[in-house]
């Protein structure tokens, strides 16, 4: 369907991407989480009640998490912790779902690694 297509026709150029602007505060967003390292975010098109992206504010390569080197376990790390946070803060803790699309087959569509937390309904296994 739609994001599919959407997901296929993206590919990971090393191009900036709208995440920049949504770190750099040019285009809002509505920010659930923030520190340091990682900013945490509603997404636009939410796929569950609870929908929410935590990205690394600085890429560092991390277009995708196919690209991760020893250099990125410190964020890696810290991007997991921060989807913690987050399902605290929106009251899912006891029962949610992280998810990294990774490249088009992937159904990414971004190249800024981040990170899906979602909950807020029953989810279902396996995802599609
Ligand atoms: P993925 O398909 O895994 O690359 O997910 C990218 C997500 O980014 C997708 O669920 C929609 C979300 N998204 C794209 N553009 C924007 C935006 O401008 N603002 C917000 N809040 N989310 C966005």
């Amino acid at each position: 369907h739609n994001e599919e297509a959407a997901a296929k026709a993206a590919s990971d150029t090393g191009a900036p991407t709208i995440f920049d602007k949504i770190i750099a505060k040019e285009i809002p967003s509505d920010i659930v989480y923030e520190d340091e390292n990682v900013l945490a975010f509603k997404d636009i098109n939410p796929q569950a009640p609870v929908h929410v992206l935590v990205i690394p504010k600085l890429r560092d390569g991390l277009t995708t998490l196919g690209k991760a080197e020893p250099r990125h376990v410190e964020v890696l790390g810290q991007l997991l912790h921060a989807s913690k946070i987050v399902a605290e803060k929106e009251g899912i803790v006891d029962g949610f779902r992280v998810v990294i699309n990774n490249g088009a087959e992937g159904c990414q569509s971004v190249y800024h690694l981040h990170l899906h937390v979602l909950g807020g309904r029953q989810m279902k296994w396996p995802p599609g």
